[in-house]
């Protein structure tokens, strides 16, 4: 089936490109890109390809045989995604050789394609990678490294590591291999660079992704080169593709909500990670919106016979989505107030009797992030989300909490790089005192989270002798920040 191919993707030197200029162009307006010159040194690109740019296949049998995997077979589907199995890397470097040997002679339909593998957190000791600057401003797997985002309480187990690690993966799969069409999980961004091999990536930008939807908006187009049906998706015709054929150590940036379909062209290896930030973190919280409206209509004729008809809604979206509201609502609340701690330390080296414009773009960038998270706590309070009783969330007692305190620190050294800025040692302790009061850190509810982060960032002002500056910023950083604040003082506010 032919597909209408409207453009392709941009490419430029990602070594010429400043955090600020990826921020503006790519993160704030949602549109992908594919960025060159970022994989220079990785490690990965010299173990895992071979003299003539082939995957160095001998190199994983040797070194990670017997990791579990997941696999999918690429010639077999399974409701919206294909067959998955496990096997042992050496078991997967088999078959590949094997099927090699046939020349790939119809054996389309076994052909196999490793994905999902959580190699970071597999192999920590060996450092295949290093995340790019542009890409590193990562809350998903800055969270992940501390924190579980979903504690089932009936699977739940302390030491279950790999399971719900992180977002962090390796791809690998012969010529022909391939990934259905998909938007990513949790409508999250995601980077996906190539160490050998190339890529075709087909793109459908979020304003026409209901033409890959049939009327009911339920069942989505699996192969866009198939026959897809008329009657089922009469939009999908429409449709206007964007086309991008990804190079051998080319990264590209995918935004949040594009629809993607993904063919190997060659033999390839591939390292992707799923992230979100200030950036697009509505765009995880419509979606958990979304799914938990659909999740409630599906089950609401039993609502009447049902003990806990929320928590049950609750634990099916988690089930589907992969955390529920309260995962989401603990982890912008720790989130808010590891960026407390980071502004309030940041500050206080900062003259006082600086203007607000000549802050540093670091300042800025913790602002922007509170001024996200708030509003979306303020649409959690309005679409009445976590009015039951869900306990409270006590982050009185994060000052001595390890996890809490690694997650600051990982924080503060991630805006120390991304804007270039010298290191500072500071005392969470110490911002807990001068700063916060018990009560405001017991949190039950959306709206306490909102007070939160007032009353910190009026606090904030005071000791600058600056009454509610911060605020009225933050009630002005409304969804065109970049454009509003710079109209204003001159800076960006990233
Ligand atoms: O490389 C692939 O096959 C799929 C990758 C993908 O869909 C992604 O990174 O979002």
């Amino acid at each position: 089936m032919d597909i209408k191919i409207g453009g392709s993707i941009q490419k430029i030197n990602g070594k010429e490109l400043s955090y600020r200029d990826f921020a503006e162009r790519y993160l704030a307006k949602n549109e992908p890109v594919v960025l060159t010159g970022l994989m220079d040194d990785w490690q990965a690109c010299k173990d895992w390809v071979t003299h003539d740019g082939k995957p160095n296949l001998r190199f994983f049998s040797t070194h990670f045989a017997k990791s579990k995997v997941e696999v999918a077979e690429c010639g077999t589907r399974e409701l919206t995604d294909q067959k998955r199995v496990e096997m042992s890397v050496s078991e997967f470097v088999d078959h590949w050789l094997e099927d090699s040997m046939d020349n790939h002679v119809g054996k389309e339909k076994s052909l196999l394609y490793l994905k999902d593998w959580h190699f970071v957190k597999e192999y920590p000791e060996y450092v295949a990678y290093t995340t790019p600057l542009v890409f590193s401003d990562d809350w998903l797997n800055l969270y992940l490294d501390n924190y579980r985002m979903h504690k089932d309480p009936d699977t739940y187990q302390e030491n279950n590591e790999i399971c719900c690690s992180d977002y962090r993966f390796v791809y690998m799969g012969a010529k022909g291999s391939w990934t259905p069409l998909h938007a990513d999980v949790f409508r999250s961004y995601s980077w996906s660079a190539n160490v050998c091999g190339r890529k075709k990536w087909l793109f459908l930008p979020p304003s026409q992704c209901h033409l890959v939807f049939d009327r009911n908006m339920r069942s989505c187009v699996y192969n866009i080169f198939e026959d897809v049906s008329e009657t089922k998706f009469p939009g999908f015709d429409k449709a206007i593709w964007l086309e991008c054929t990804q190079e051998e150590n080319e990264m590209i940036f995918v935004p949040s909500g594009w629809y993607h379909q993904v063919h190997n062209l060659e033999d390839t290896i591939s390292i992707n990670h799923n992230w979100f930030n200030a950036y697009n973190l509505s765009w995880v919280w419509d979606l958990l919106l979304k799914d938990y409206k659909e999740a409630r209509d599906y089950i609401e004729d039993i609502k009447d016979i049902c003990d806990d008809f929320e928590n049950l809604c609750q634990r099916n979206l988690a089930a589907n989505t992969g955390m529920d509201f309260y995962d989401f609502f603990i982890f912008i609340s720790r989130f808010s107030l590891a960026i407390v701690v980071q502004l309030y330390s940041l500050l206080i080296n900062t003259n006082f009797e600086s203007p607000i414009q000549s802050w540093s773009p670091t300042a800025w960038h913790l602002v922007f992030n509170l001024a996200s998270i708030r509003r979306i706590a303020l649409n959690m309070k309005s679409e009445g989300c976590l009015t039951g009783n869900y306990g409270i969330l006590d982050l009185s007692e994060s000052w001595d909490n390890p996890q809490f305190l690694k997650l600051c620190a990982d924080l503060g050294r991630t805006y120390t790089m991304i804007h270039d800025q010298e290191s500072r040692r500071f005392s969470v302790k110490e911002v807990f005192m001068v700063l916060l009061e018990e009560n405001i850190l017991r949190i039950c509810a959306p709206e306490d989270l909102v007070k939160f982060i007032d009353f910190s960032v009026v606090k904030i002002s005071a000791s600058f002798g600056k009454e509610n500056i911060l605020l009225s910023v933050l009630d002005d950083t409304q969804p065109h920040v970049n454009c509003e604040c710079e109209a204003k003082g001159d800076h960006a506010l990233y």
